[in-house]
């Protein structure tokens, strides 16, 4: 293990342990010096030195970089171990590339196109990005979070002994811009882990004391420091560098500290940004008549003076090291690291400079004080006074870097062909969901071991009671359901222990979903492989939906379970009833979507869910006999399942491979239409019943109409739209047809088709254009409200009158169509 550096290290070339930590603090200087340099050039030479084809401004954040070098280089080369897991402040991103390319791990190639297509990405990101990224980051808030789920997630797969071989445990560390405790999900993970007895987390606050437009609140320190306390973590505050503490201890020191601390924001941000004549003057106007403070000054030149009076804790090497080897437990702890936006930069401390770039002239004096020629740019040693071959075996020792890469795999858990389908004349899918997954619970089995779900505050109303009552409530310390113990009769056991296969959280959906992340990528992370469910309100998907946009991007592997929706609610009302979750199922990149009417739809989609779930890109199994790849159906995805809890009547059937197959497809003819048929209906969900209704009456009039059942809107779509890339690229082989397409090809090329959801209408309105059929386009398009379903359905027109006055109008234009 390395050793720690302390502050009392010896002189440079001592001997022994004081002097190795002293050789130890030399190196990390001269790469915390690197990296500030890399970080810096590689933004300028994406805005500088790289030709324009487009004339946008390609910006990255030299200022904040800045801000986090010494951090960085103390975490990276000397504080982390390869099982701690890093979320990178997003627009520091240039430092963890710089970082990783002194490793050997980013290549100069990337660098040098930071920000270019297929370059090092411009906020770090597990998936685009080729060195090691843990947890991407990007939208402000959310990385942060993730570090208390993953940290949970940790707990899960090592208590119960999944967790990758000889794999220590590791803490989960976040890069925090001051501004980002801004953004409510913190604070809702906050509160969240601490009801979980967070542990191994670490909050590294680059308290600049600016944000993107202006300088931050004064004194807000304060705050942030109760606010830890109060959720039962440390706070370490670094907040004055070496050099300022031994100022403080000569004569003038004390009245110095004073004004330190009393210096408003903005002041101190301005006087960093003029140097050391500005601040000498304000320091004499302010502190000049206390005893020594002149003497004090007197004893600095203005360069020393600004040295003095920037030197804040989190950019002095000494006192950072000290601090994050002072905590060797695992209660969660964090850093408040005094900081200075653009530290080094000739806009240090202005409060315009988050989106600021140093021009040509400022880049020259700034690589001449960095002494580095011209062409020397890259070269990962130039400018440094410590020998190449130092620094060189410093490196190859880097504690962080003896394990790499930090990506693990899991086995994938067998899945059956299929699940058994609740029996039941009548039924919704959410009870069918509840049931299959109550039955899954009695199962000892791998797939039923390895799942495990999660819900906020909805758990009962989402149906999960029965598997929760069986597989029990995760804790980490066991705890008796006090209900039962007591002998009150209750539907729901909830114990808790270790063993438990449920995590329940509080009600806020961003978690809910951070969590679905963190859980997704255990198999990445730590080598166990788990299958999350979580379960929500459908409208509530909104609530979460950055949280869970975050989660897919970065490919974590996850179910999510969505009851009730649409206004198929019912009483309950209009705050309750989603309109927009089917388009944000078909829009959201690495989310499957479904919206089965039926429950042995449900089971279907269950049963291949869990294997998509696992797959990967890269998996050596051989490609699926339909090759779908353009739906994801190699490297797999997480998956969403608009339920609903409206009880319809259950088709007698038992379903046929092939019809699974269209089922996962997205959608099969629920009644076949005759050739060249002229009408058609399409509906997707909990309206089947009215659909089919209309679809029976509208046959006296069209004998040859049909009724297509749409389980996954998002598959069709997708699958049609790789279909018409494929013939657009194809130089004339036309490809498979999409699904979609083959479904509709038996009907009359100007067939009318009315299509119903209860969502918005546009979800399935596009598939008159797969075949330019025109389309009556049924759906909700405004806020529900209360009422039963044969008034709301009315309202809202989609009821099985709407949808014959729709196939009126359908037939209506064909005829009209074919006689203009
Ligand atoms: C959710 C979200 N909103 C807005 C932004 C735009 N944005 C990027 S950085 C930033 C301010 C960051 O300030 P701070 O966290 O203090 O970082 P610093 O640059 O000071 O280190 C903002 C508003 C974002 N990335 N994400
Ligand atoms: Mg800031």
């Amino acid at each position: 293990m390395a050793e720690p550096i302390r502050a009392e290290g010896g002189p440079a070339r001592e001997s022994g342990p004081a002097g190795a930590a002293q050789r130890r603090l030399e190196c990390l200087r001269a790469l915390e010096r690197k990296i500030l340099w890399l970080s810096t050039w590689t933004i300028h030479n994406a805005n500088h030195e790289r030709p324009s084809r487009d004339n946008l401004k390609v910006g990255g954040h030299q200022a904040s970089s800045a801000s986090l070098a010494t951090l960085m280089t103390a975490l990276y080369f000397d504080v982390l171990r390869p099982q701690d897991r890093v979320a990178v402040k997003p627009h520091a991103s240039p430092v963890f590339h710089a970082i990783q390319y002194l490793l050997g791990h980013q290549s100069r190639e990337r660098l040098a196109d930071f920000r270019a297509f297929g370059g090092a990405q411009s906020y770090p990101s597990r998936t685009k990005d080729a060195d090691d990224v843990d947890f991407s980051t990007g939208s402000v808030g959310l990385g942060v979070a993730m570090t208390t789920f993953a940290s949970m997630a940790q707990d899960y797969v090592r208590l119960k002994g999944w967790a990758t071989d000889d794999l220590p445990e590791g803490r989960m560390v976040a890069l925090v811009g001051d501004a980002e405790l801004d953004e409510g999900n913190v604070y809702e993970a906050l509160y969240e882990g601490w009801k979980h007895d967070l542990r191994n987390v670490w909050w590294v606050i680059d308290y600049n004391r600016q944000s993107l437009d202006a300088v931050v609140t004064d004194h807000l320190f304060g705050q942030i420091d109760r606010m830890f306390d109060n959720y039962g973590w440390r706070v370490v505050t670094l907040k004055y560098g070496k050099r300022q503490q031994a100022a403080f201890a000569r004569p003038g020191g004390t009245a110095l500290r004073r004004w330190i601390d009393d210096c408003p924001n903005s002041l101190y941000s301005a006087l960093v940004f003029q140097g050391g004549a500005a601040w000498r003057r304000q320091l004499l106007a302010d502190i000049g008549e206390e005893a020594g403070v002149r003497e004090l000054l007197d004893a600095h030149d203005d360069d020393a003076l600004a040295a003095l009076m920037t030197n804040l804790g989190g950019h002095d090497l000494e006192a950072v090291l000290e601090a994050f080897h002072g905590v060797t437990d695992d209660r969660p702890t964090c850093f408040i690291a005094y900081t200075i936006k653009g530290l080094g930069l000739p806009f240090a401390g202005h409060k315009d400079n988050h989106a600021g770039l140093m021009n040509p002239e400022q880049m020259a004096s700034f690589r001449a004080s960095h002494r580095i020629p011209e062409g020397a740019e890259w070269e990962p040693f130039a400018g440094l006074d410590t020998p190449p071959e130092t620094l060189r075996d410093f490196l190859r020792q880097v504690p962080f870097a003896q394990v790499y890469p930090r990506r693990y795999r899991a086995a994938t858990v067998p899945v059956p062909e299929a699940l058994p389908v609740p029996s039941g004349e009548s039924q919704s899918t959410q009870e069918g969901f509840g049931r299959i997954l109550a039955d899954l619970a009695r199962d000892d089995g791998p797939l039923a071991a390895a799942i495990v779900t999660t819900s906020p505050d909805v758990t009962v109303s989402t149906n999960l009671g029965g598997w929760v009552n069986r597989r029990g409530i995760f804790d980490r310390r066991r705890r008796e359901d006090v209900f039962r113990a007591q002998k009150v009769v209750s539907a729901q056991r909830w114990s808790q222990s270790p063993e438990g296969q449920h995590i329940e959280l509080g009600i806020a959906e961003n978690n809910l979903f951070t969590l679905l992340g963190a859980l997704g990528l255990t198999h990445s992370l730590f080598g166990a492989r788990v299958l999350p469910i979580g379960t929500l309100y459908d409208p509530f998907i909104q609530r979460g939906l950055d949280a869970l946009n975050y989660a897919c991007y970065q490919d974590a592997r996850f179910m999510v379970v969505a009851t009730p929706s649409g206004i198929t609610l019912g009483p309950e009302g209009g705050a309750h009833q989603s309109i927009s979750t089917p388009l944000i199922g078909m829009a959201q990149d690495g989310l499957a979507s479904f919206e089965p009417a039926f429950v042995d739809e449900l089971a279907t989609i269950l049963a291949w869910a869990f294997d998509y779930l696992q797959r990967a890109p890269d998996d050596p199994a051989p490609a699926p006999a339909v090759d779908r790849n353009w739906l994801r159906d190699r490297q797999g995805g997480s998956v969403y399942l608009r339920l609903s809890t409206r009880q319809i009547a259950q088709p007698r059937r038992s379903l046929s491979p092939a019809a699974s197959d269209d089922i996962i497809a997205g959608g099969y003819w629920l009644r076949p239409p005759a050739a060249g048929a002229p009408l058609a209906i399409v509906y997707s969900g909990a309206i089947a019943p009215e659909a089919l209704a209309a679809y029976e009456a509208v046959l006296e009039d069209v004998p040859e109409a049909g009724l297509l059942a749409v389980t996954s809107a998002d598959r069709l779509n997708a699958g049609w739209h790789a279909a018409e890339r494929a013939r657009q690229t194809g130089g004339g082989s036309a490809g498979p047809p999409a699904h979609i397409g083959r479904l509709l090809a038996p009907l009359a090329p100007d067939a009318g088709l009315v299509t119903v959801t209860d969502g918005h209408p546009a979800a399935l309105s596009w598939i008159g254009a797969v075949r330019g059929q025109p389309v009556q386009a049924l759906g909700v398009e405004h806020f529900g409200q209360s009422g039963d379903l044969p008034d709301l359905y009315r309202r809202y027109r989609i009821d099985a009158e709407a949808i014959l006055d729709a196939c009126a109008a359908a037939c209506l234009e064909r005829l009209r169509g074919g006689t203009a």
